[in-house]
């Protein structure tokens, strides 16, 4: 009677997505509005999404009037540590979610004061799978790899890559410390997607940023 399961399942899973999808139109309707970029960073734990948020608003203070909406199971830490940089933070608590969705960004978005906000930066839940098949009425992805996490990840999450406006390598300051193919990484992301900009950089250090800031401005202005 297996069957049952599957025929059951995958309309349900797909009803979600639409209502997402019908959502997040919603959201973009409202930014493209009031003029608001929209980046939905996606990474795995660990990878680096805080901290180049971090480096990125500590940046940008002064030049640009960012907000941002910050996805996790469970703890304020993020929200906390971004809210040093930004006085526009929204943490959201997913609680069993593995990914953000369409409607918390809505949530989210109505306990902010937008008046005046060109950027949103939305760090998704860490998790490399399904926060790409959820559209967030953003206006770019990007895709956050580090090199702790092995080089062989573009290759094994197709879907991100594909996706991805711009691929950032991240803790590329630990490269003397590890082994990691970078060209075999970038050969991997070119395969999947030829055109997409691969920058290194590191969030500790400031390496590679005025090329990442650079994608930012050309994008979002
Ligand atoms: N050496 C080095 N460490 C980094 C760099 N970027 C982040 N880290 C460290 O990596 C760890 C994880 O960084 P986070 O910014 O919390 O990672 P995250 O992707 O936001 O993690 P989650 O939100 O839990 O998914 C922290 O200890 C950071 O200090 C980098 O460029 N170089
Ligand atoms: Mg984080
Ligand atoms: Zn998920």
């Amino acid at each position: 009677m297996s069957g049952t399961v599957r025929t059951t399942r995958l309309p349900i899973a797909e009803r979600v997505l639409e209502v997402n999808d019908q959502l997040a139109e919603g959201v973009r309707a409202d930014l493209a509005r009031r003029g608001i970029f929209a980046i939905d960073l996606i990474g795995a734990p660990g990878s680096g999404k805080t901290a180049l948020l971090e480096a990125t608003l500590q940046r940008l203070q002064g030049r640009r009037r960012p907000a941002v909406l910050v996805g996790d199971l469970a703890t304020r830490r993020d929200g906390d540590r971004l809210a040093r940089w930004c006085d526009r933070v929204v943490q959201i608590s997913t609680g069993e979610g593995c990914h953000l969705e369409a409607g918390q960004v809505r949530d989210a978005l109505g306990q902010l004061d937008l008046d005046g906000v060109d950027l949103l930066f939305i760090e998704n839940v860490g998790n490399l799978i399904c926060p790409v098949g959820f559209d967030l009425g953003q206006s770019a992805k990007v895709g956050l790899f580090s090199l702790t996490e092995g080089d062989d990840k573009a290759a094994k999450h197709p879907y991100l890559v594909t996706a991805a406006d711009v691929i950032l390598l991240n803790k590329i300051d630990l490269a003397p410390y590890l082994t990691f193919d970078r060209a075999g990484f970038e050969a991997d992301v070119r395969q999947l997607n030829p055109t997409v900009p691969i920058l290194g950089i590191s969030a500790t250090t400031g390496e590679g940023f005025d090329a990442w800031l650079g994608w930012l401005e050309r994008s979002s202005a």
